[in-house]
């Protein structure tokens, strides 16, 4: 092996099959749409192997796309060579570029804001336009691969030398980073950089996608408790206090803050409300907790989910036990919440990220069944 060989020289000696580039460019774009969906999902360090993922694939497509663009290059620089397709080529392009662009600097630890805009969430915009780009394209463009296209251990030996280049450039980069400090000291594993400080205005009023409801008068506000409870009633928001926990919000905009919330956890909660009513209670058990055999009474379903549900629909689950400890929150560093960080009362869910912290509960339903829903209400909802 010749030792002046460029980085260029290597990467050019590897380079599969076109047809071969094409579809992997394919594949990996949608690999980095569903790893990237399934990270914001994430809140705790355990799920550090998708961050991982994701940031490798990426290093993948500069590759791809390297090979890629090598080969059409003359079909853009050529305007004679230019068909009505080649502008939804270039529109393709565009977005590649913007996603791994914006992708590659928030990694590296650049932390720019247009308006209340991370960098991360211009990556998340530029990604989804990229997928239907790129699908378009592959439908319209590309050529069927073939059995000759994966014969041999070419190919192969070409992918496992990459993925392992990609881990090795992903430490360095680590290291880099840390060397230079520009990963910011304390930011998250989900990539997510702190907002410091106590209260209200220490951290962003942050909307999913388009809730915004009108202020709620907190003398009249309500909250209703429902569901497989053996008392429903209703709340007054001076009735929801007495408990305070120190948890931390991770938005999947690329921001985290630890805040001290106060409100009445939800354990508690649903004591005042008769306590959760499992059959067993129903059927007069011993001391009305054991838990009868299942269906003792037939038709009657165990709680196993509590539902916080907005103002404006949106909605989110938590499994039961995990439920109890979460707290339905009214103030925030020993201020009352504002309108906008979902006051009278919002959920607190630690562990969980930003998104599933429902803002502005009116209602919270104790449930038999999981809710799948929830994931679509979350996007369409104040959307009207
Ligand atoms: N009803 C409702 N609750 C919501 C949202 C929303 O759009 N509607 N946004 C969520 C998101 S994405 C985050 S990160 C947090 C942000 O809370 P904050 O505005 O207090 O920072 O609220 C969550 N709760
Ligand atoms: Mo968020």
């Amino acid at each position: 092996m010749a030792g002046r060989d460029t980085v260029l020289d290597v990467l050019g000696r590897l380079e599969p099959p076109p047809r071969i580039v094409d579809w992997s460019l394919l594949a990996v774009v949608l690999a980095e749409a569903a790893t990237g969906l399934v990270s914001f999902t994430v809140a705790t360090p355990d799920g550090w192997p998708v961050f991982w993922l994701h940031r490798s694939l990426g290093l993948a497509i500069v590759v791809l796309l390297g090979w890629k663009l090598a080969r059409v290059r003359h079909r853009l620089l050529d305007r004679r060579l230019w068909r009505r397709s080649t502008a939804l080529s270039i529109l393709t392009l565009l977005a590649a570029v913007g996603t791994i662009s914006t992708g590659t600097l928030w990694v590296v630890g650049v932390d720019v804001r247009v308006s209340y805009w991370t960098l991360l969430s211009v990556h998340v915009g530029f990604g989804l336009l990229l997928v239907p780009l790129v699908a378009f394209h592959a439908a319209t463009r590309f050529r069927p691969p073939r059995r000759v296209d994966f014969e041999g251990r070419r190919t192969a030996v070409q992918y496992g030398v990459l993925l392992i280049a990609g881990a090795i450039a992903y430490r360095l980069q680590q290291g880099a980073n840390a060397l230079l400090s520009m990963n910011g000291t304390n930011r998250r594993f989900t990539g997510s950089q702190p907002r410091e400080g106590d209260g209200n205005d220490a951290f962003p009023v942050t909307s999913w996608v388009a809730d915004d409801p009108d202020p709620i008068d907190r003398a009249s506000y309500r909250l209703s408790v429902t569901g497989l409870v053996a008392e429903p009633r209703e709340f007054a928001a001076d009735e929801l206090g007495g408990d305070e926990t120190a948890a931390l919000l991770d938005c999947t905009s690329g921001w985290y803050t630890v805040q001290e919330w106060g409100g009445i956890r939800v354990g508690d909660l649903l004591e005042a409300a008769g306590g959760v009513e499992r059959s067993g209670n129903r059927g007069g058990s011993v001391d009305g907790v054991a838990d009868a055999p299942d269906d003792a009474d037939g038709d009657v379903p165990d709680p196993a989910y509590v539902r916080f549900v907005s103002v404006t629909g949106y909605r989110w689950s938590l499994p039961l036990a995990e439920a109890q400890d979460a707290l339905l929150a009214t103030h925030v560093g020993g201020e009352r919440l504002t309108h906008g960080h979902g006051g009278p009362v919002r959920l607190v869910a630690p562990g969980r990220r930003g998104f599933q912290w429902v803002k502005w509960v009116v209602r919270v339903e104790v449930r038999a069944e999981r809710d799948p829903a929830q994931w679509v209400v979350t996007l369409v909802s104040g959307f009207d």
